[in-house]
């Protein structure tokens, strides 16, 4: 780039590196999703073809960033960790959130076409999703992270399941499922899908009760060293790239699905 007199307006630009060493997490989240459910009239409480949709995104996503060790995502969100040594964009945060972002948005567009193909897109509500990076000091700050969200995937999940049974099957309006719903416990709510409506929330299907992993499958125990040379660096980057990665709906609360993957948190 030539210099110009009026180059120097480059120094009023901003920039922030996130802290080195430590683990990032990006959260994307899809702007106004609860007038886009209504729009393209999802599924309640759960729509599986647009569950397919981001799921296929937030894969997709992984599957071009090698340094995502892992996805977790329900609803309308999808968290991201990158690996700790992670030096994508220089740790620059507005470079990476704004990619996942608009990445993320464009790849659900291209597997909405796909997988909706009979509810065409208006460009008056098109999915789009903010995003966030934080970064979080330790491995225990970490599990706590993505159960922080699988916790609220089980709530948020038990709610609409009692509340969307009391209006479709119990014929209530929407206001007075929500005052039913007002106090009530998990055990509560529990028992009304039992009582009521002969639903045994246990043997609702895991990906509803629990949201969708993904993790990159046994890496080499060099995703944590730091000082890697650039020969080393390549070839890390290359068996990321190649590496398998596996979905799940399990448990991310207990100790068991971080102490059986290490590198995970490497
Ligand atoms: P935001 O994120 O502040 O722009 O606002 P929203 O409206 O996206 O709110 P958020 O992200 O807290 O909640 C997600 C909304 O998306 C919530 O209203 C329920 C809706 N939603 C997500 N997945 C499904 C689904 O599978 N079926 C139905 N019926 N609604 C869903
Ligand atoms: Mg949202
Ligand atoms: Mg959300
Ligand atoms: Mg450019």
């Amino acid at each position: 780039m030539t210099n110009s007199r009026y180059e120097y307006v480059r120094e009023f630009e901003r920039e922030n590196i996130l802290l080195p060493e430590t683990h990032i997490i990006i959260r994307v989240d899809g702007r106004g999703f609860h007038k886009f459910s209504d729009r393209y009239s999802f599924d309640k409480p759960n729509d599986e073809r647009a569950l397919k949709v981001i799921n296929l995104s937030a894969l997709q996503l992984m599957k071009q960033m090698p340094d995502i060790m892992m996805a977790y995502g329900d609803s309308d969100e999808y968290s991201f960790l990158l690996r700790k040594q992670c030096d994508l964009f220089e740790r620059r945060e507005f470079k990476l959130i704004t990619t996942f972002s608009s990445t993320f948005s464009a790849y659900y567009q291209y597997y909405w076409n796909q997988e909706c193909s009979d509810k065409p897109l208006s460009v008056e509500r098109l999915p789009t999703f903010d995003a966030r990076a934080v970064v979080y000091p330790t491995d225990d700050t970490i599990r706590d992270y993505f159960r922080w969200r699988q916790v609220d995937c089980h709530i948020n999940n038990l709610y609409n399941t009692t509340f969307w049974n009391l209006v479709v099957k119990g014929g209530m309006t929407p206001k007075e499922a929500e005052n039913r719903l007002i106090g009530t416990l998990s055990s509560d709510k529990n028992e009304i899908l039992f009582e009521q409506f002969g639903i045994n929330y246990n043997d609702e299907p895991e990906i509803y009760k629990k949201g969708t992993t993904y993790i990159r499958e046994s890496i080499p125990d060099t995703t944590g060293s730091s000082e890697l040379s650039k020969r080393q660096l390549d070839r890390l980057q290359k068996k990321l790239r190649k590496s398998e990665i596996k979905e799940l709906h399990g448990d991310l609360i207990k100790d068991e699905f971080w102490n059986s993957r290490p590198w995970l948190l490497s």
